[in-house]
């Protein structure tokens, strides 16, 4: 059971944000979607608030069950 589980992305698909909905449906996990411009207001990946979540100021991020995850191999290792 994962609770609480929020992914932010880009407005436009990639092929691993493709991948990490799949997992997140595979697993039956329900999660909140936060779109993350990457142009609109100068890029939203490089506001402070986006920063605190991944100082790589890249997409995707997934918070779930208290961790963030930043990297898609490792966010989809971490919902298996
Ligand atoms: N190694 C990262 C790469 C993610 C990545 O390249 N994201 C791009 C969008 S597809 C990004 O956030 N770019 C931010 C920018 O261009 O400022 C991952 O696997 O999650």
């Amino acid at each position: 059971m994962h609770a609480g589980c929020v992914l932010r992305g880009a407005a436009r698909l990639a092929a691993w944000d493709v991948a990490r909905r799949t997992a997140l449906a595979w697993k039956s996990v329900s999660y909140k979607s936060v779109c993350i411009h990457l142009v609109k207001d100068g890029g939203q990946q490089l506001k402070d608030d986006y920063k605190a979540r991944n100082p790589m100021c890249e997409v995707p991020t997934i918070e779930i069950d208290g961790s963030t995850l930043t990297q898609s191999v490792s966010a989809g290792r971490g919902v298996a």
